[in-house]
Order: structure tokens, then C-alpha cells, then sequence
């Protein structure tokens, strides 16, 4: 009995370069929309860092700048925020200042969204601790 047509196969070369040539496209339009979310850089206290007590101020700096901060969560290991406020650094819109109250020692997770300069949303966490004096 005569088998299924094998024209779709084998992809002619022209096809397979097309579509390499479309991969190529798609890296080169998602380029410019990676450097507008380029993440945090640093922050204080550092990711897993052992610091002495809940910093006043914990800040996150960013690669690029943001529209606005969206929210800021500084909870401990109950669940408890710890964060009063949280704005850009009105010198430095990569920068974005948080401020914390009612230090307690233990385990705090800092939490973000951030609206990125193309109006996209970028959300992250990281943790350290508190020992206590
Ligand atoms: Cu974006």
C-alpha cells in the first residue's frame, strides 16, 4: 500500500534557514526589553547576609531605572512586614529605599515589585537574618 506523503519530511534548506533566520529576529526584539528589566544588582543587607539587628534602612539597587515601586514586603518569619515605606531614591531612580520598624532578631525575606521604565512589572525576594544583640 502507498505510504503518506513524505513532502513534509524533509525541509527543503531554504525552510530551515527561514526559520533560523526567524530565531535570530525574535533574540534581537527581546534584546532591548531584557536591559530595561536588568534586575537587582545589590541590595543591603546582602542576600543571605548575617547582620546584627533589622537594618532601618534596607535599600535595592537596580540596573536600570524605575518607573515606580510597587511594593516592598520585609516580613519575618512570622509573616509580620517590618517595611513602613518604600520610594525610589529620589538621586537615584535605580535606587529604591525601604524603611523598616520594630526590629525583632530571626530570618526576614524582602520581597518586591517594581515597575520597570517600560511600565513592566519586575518582582524578586531575598533573605538574611537578624542574630540580636
Ligand atoms: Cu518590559
Amino acid at each position: 500500500m502507498p505510504g503518506p506523503s513524505k513532502s513534509g519530511a524533509v525541509r527543503p534548506r531554504g525552510a530551515r534557514s527561514l526559520l533560523a533566520g526567524a530565531v535570530v529576529l525574535a533574540a534581537l526584539a527581546v534584546a532591548p526589553h531584557a536591559l530595561a528589566h536588568s534586575g537587582v544588582q545589590a541590595t543591603s543587607p546582602k542576600p543571605g547576609a548575617v547582620v546584627q539587628a533589622l537594618p532601618a534602612t534596607i535599600t535595592l539597587t537596580f540596573g536600570s531605572r524605575l518607573m515606580r515601586v510597587s511594593s516592598v514586603r520585609v516580613t519575618d518569619a512570622k509573616g509580620v512586614n517590618h517595611a513602613t515605606s518604600a520610594r525610589l531614591d529620589p538621586r537615584n531612580a535605580a535606587r529604591v529605599v525601604v524603611r523598616t520598624r520594630s526590629p525583632v532578631p530571626g530570618a526576614y525575606r524582602v520581597a518586591w515589585t517594581v515597575q520597570s521604565e517600560d511600565g513592566h512589572s519586575e518582582s524578586g525576594a531575598f533573605a538574611f537574618r537578624a542574630r540580636g544583640r
